[in-house]
C-alpha cells in the first residue's frame, strides 16, 4: 500500500468544482420542489459554494452556467468569489432553453438560430476573459427526434463549423470542454452522443479542445473507466461532471448510487498520475429532495473517499500480479484498497489541516442554513425544470 503521507499529500493537491446549479431550486420534470433559504443570485450560489469549500477545504472553485448565472459585470463577480475565499471555475454555455432552439442550436438547419447560438458561445468566451475562467464547457441539447427529421451529417458539418469558430476565439491559456450526452432531450439521434464524437471533433480541433466526461450520459453498464483510460492515453481527457445515476441523468449525489464505479475511475486517474494535471473534477448535480449544501459537501466527500482508495492500490503488487496473469490476486489488490476503511485517515488529514474532521456535521452546528432561511425569500429556480 502506498504510505499515508503520500496519499494525504495526493489528496491536498484534489480540488473539487462545485456548479452555481447545484444551490438553487431544481426538481424533474414533473415538480420542482421549493426549498427555503435557496440562493436567489449569483452571488448567493457563490456564497453557498465557499461555504463547502470552508467545511471540506477541496472545492475552491465554483462553475457559473450562462444565461442562469448573468450578471452586469463578471469582473465585479469574480471578485465576490475571490471575497468569498473561491474563484470562478468553468463556464458552461447555455444554448438549449430559447423556443429558436426547438429543432437544434449549432446543428439547427436554420443558419440564424446557428449563428444566435455561436454568438451565445463566443459571449461565453468574453466571460471567461472576465472572470480569469480556463475552460469553457459545451453542452448541445441538439439531435433529432425522428428517423428523417433533419440530415445527420449535415448536421456533424454543422456543428464542426461552430466548434472551429468558437475555439478559434479562445486565448491561448483557455480550453473547450465537449461533454457528450447519450439520449435527452433529443430521443431518436444526438448530435454529440457520445465520447467517440466528441473526442474526434477535439482532435480535429486542436490540442485545446477536451472530452468532458458527465458520468450520467452513458447507457446502463458502460464501462466509464475505459473511457476514462483511453482518454487518458490519448491525452484528451479535460474534465468529469460527476455525479450518480440509477437509470439515466439522473443527476444525483457522486458517489452515491454506485461508489465502486467512483473508485474506478478514480484509480484510472491515480493509475495515469493526472490527479494533478489540469483535469477538471467538477460536480453537475441537482439536489431535488435533500438540503442543497450539505448534499454538496458529501458529494466531495465522496470523491475524496474514493480517490483516498484510489491512492491506496498497491499498483507494484497489482503490476506483478497482471504480468503474471494471476486474475485473482491482481483483483484481490484491486478490492483491497476499495475495501479499506479511509474515512480515519480523511478524518486525521483534514484535523493535519485545521478542518472539522467532520465537515457535513460541522456545517451543521454553524448555523449558516438558518441563517440564509431567515434572511433569503423567494430563491431562485436552478435551471429549466420550471
Ligand atoms: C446536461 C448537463 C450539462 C448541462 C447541465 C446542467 O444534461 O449535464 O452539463 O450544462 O446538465
Ligand atoms: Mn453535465
Ligand atoms: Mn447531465
Amino acid at each position: 500500500m502506498s504510505n499515508p503521507a503520500n496519499v494525504k499529500a495526493a489528496l491536498r493537491s484534489l480540488e473539487i468544482e462545485t456548479p452555481s446549479w447545484a444551490y438553487g431550486n431544481s426538481g424533474t420534470r414533473f415538480k420542482v420542489f421549493a426549498q427555503a433559504g435557496v440562493p436567489r443570485t449569483p452571488q448567493e450560489k457563490i456564497a453557498d459554494a465557499a461555504q463547502v469549500h470552508r467545511f471540506t477545504g477541496s472545492a475552491p472553485s465554483v462553475a457559473l452556467h450562462i444565461p442562469w448565472d448573468r450578471v452586469d459585470d463578471f469582473t465585479e463577480l469574480a471578485k465576490h468569489a475571490h471575497d468569498q475565499g473561491v474563484r470562478l471555475g468553468a463556464i458552461n454555455s447555455n444554448v438549449f432553453q430559447d423556443d429558436d432552439y426547438k429543432l437544434g442550436s449549432v446543428t439547427n438547419p436554420d443558419p440564424r438560430v446557428r449563428r444566435k447560438a455561436v454568438r451565445h458561445l463566443l459571449d461565453c468566451v468574453d466571460i471567461m476573459d472576465a472572470t480569469g475562467s480556463r475552460d469553457l464547457k459545451l453542452w448541445f441539447s441538439d439531435g433529432i427526434n425522428y428517423p428523417g427529421q433533419d440530415d445527420l451529417r449535415d448536421r456533424q458539418d454543422r456543428l464542426a463549423e461552430a466548434l472551429r469558430e468558437v475555439y478559434d476565439r479562445l486565448g491561448p491559456h483557455q480550453r473547450m470542454l465537449l461533454e457528450y450526452k447519450l439520449f435527452e432531450p433529443a430521443f431518436y439521434a444526438t448530435d454529440v452522443p457520445d465520447w467517440g464524437t466528441s473526442y474526434a471533433h477535439c482532435v480535429e480541433l486542436g490540442p485545446r479542445a477536451t472530452v468532458c466526461i458527465d458520468t450520467g450520459h452513458h447507457a446502463p453498464g458502460t464501462n466509464i473507466e475505459f473511457i476514462v483510460a483511453f482518454l487518458l492515453r490519448a491525452g484528451r481527457l479535460g474534465a468529469f461532471d460527476f455525479n450518480s445515476r440509477f437509470y439515466a441523468d439522473d443527476d444525483l449525489m457522486a458517489g452515491a448510487a454506485d461508489p465502486f464505479q467512483l473508485f474506478r475511475i478514480m484509480y484510472e486517474i491515480v493509475r495515469a498520475d493526472a490527479l494533478s494535471s489540469g483535469i477538471a473534477f467538477m460536480l453537475d448535480q441537482c439536489h431535488n429532495i435533500e438540503a442543497k449544501v450539505p448534499a454538496v459537501i458529501r458529494s466531495v466527500l465522496n470523491v475524496q473517499e474514493a480517490t483516498a482508495k484510489a491512492l491506496l492500490v498497491d499498483r507494484d503488487a497489482l503490476r506483478a500480479a497482471q504480468l503474471e496473469g494471476d486474475v485473482l490476486g491482481a483483483n484481490a489488490v484491486l478490492m483491497d484498497a476499495y475495501n479499506t476503511d479511509v474515512r480515519p485517515l480523511l478524518a486525521e488529514l483534514r484535523t493535519e489541516d485545521g478542518l472539522d474532521p467532520d465537515p457535513v456535521g460541522a456545517y451543521r452546528r454553524s448555523g449558516y442554513g438558518e441563517r440564509v432561511v431567515a434572511e433569503r425569500v423567494g430563491g431562485q429556480q436552478a435551471g429549466w425544470n420550471a
